[in-house]
């Protein structure tokens, strides 16, 4: 009886395919991993959207590495199963299970130092996100399979010059039917952008606080009338802020 339980448990703890992001590239120039990263050191998800680890996910490695680069660079963001990549040869839920379906973001909080600087009561605003295309069915997570684990976006040409953290989240919204089961996996990247312009934002949210539990874009079934996670064909809307335009 024992032995069968403790297989079920192991068979359940394998079939779970968490993510963390764990690397950044620069106009296609890998940094190393862990490199300008604060990141978790296991790839639980984050679930209630009130807690202190939705900044940069749970307390894990930080780096005393703060990443140079230019307003209008394009950036990389690499998730892996595990801290290295996939947890094992063969590893089908490496970068991260195909279910996980649901949107990826972007933040920027401006920050005086982001080696030093704390992660809590920043004000944090949107540069990119890449939700659902309705045309393609295609959530921003079946991008982020399609490329690796990368997820690219290019930085604001508007943004002031300095330090920030940058913070990019996975959310998955696989069993968000049900409250508190939407699954948030974020790091934040250490970087001080030169050649930026005058861009302040007007508004800011912070982390935790910016998202509820109930959000339309948090708690929601993506499964349409075929059972299929392609959201009906019908638009979503990721949680937070637009992003800024500039
Ligand atoms: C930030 O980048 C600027 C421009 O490259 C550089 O002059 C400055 O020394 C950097 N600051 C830090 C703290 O890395
Ligand atoms: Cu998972």
């Amino acid at each position: 009886m024992k032995f069968s339980l403790v297989s079920l448990l192991a068979c359940a703890l394998s079939a779970e395919g968490h993510a963390i992001f764990q690397k950044v590239s620069v106009n296609g120039q890998d940094q190393g991993s862990l490199t300008g990263l604060r990141a978790p050191n296991n790839n639980n998800p984050v679930q209630d959207v009130n807690s202190a680890n939705m900044v940069c996910g749970q307390s894990g490695s930080k780096s005393q590495t703060v990443i140079n680069v230019k307003a209008g660079d394009r950036i990389g963001a690499w998730y892996q199963h595990v801290i290295g990549g996939a947890q094992f040869a063969g590893d089908q839920d490496n970068p991260i299970a195909k279910s996980h379906k649901g949107p990826v973001m972007a933040y920027l909080a401006k920050v005086d130092n982001a080696a030093s600087a704390s992660q809590s009561g920043l004000k944090w605003f949107k540069i990119w996100q890449d939700g659902f295309d309705t045309g393609s069915r295609k959530w921003g997570v079946d991008n982020l399979l399609n490329n690796n684990g990368w997820v690219y976006f290019n930085l604001p040409q508007c943004i002031a010059s300095g330090h920030y953290l940058l913070r990019v989240e996975v959310l998955a919204l696989h069993s968000a039917s049900k409250p508190n089961q939407a699954q948030f996996y974020q790091s934040c990247a250490q970087i001080n952008v030169s050649g930026g312009g005058s861009f302040s934002p007007s508004q800011t949210v912070s982390f935790p606080g910016a998202y509820s539990a109930n959000d339309a874009g948090i708690l929601t079934s993506i499964y349409g009338k075929t059972g299929q996670p392609d959201n009906d064909g019908k638009p979503y809307t990721p949680p937070g802020p637009a992003p800024i335009s500039c």
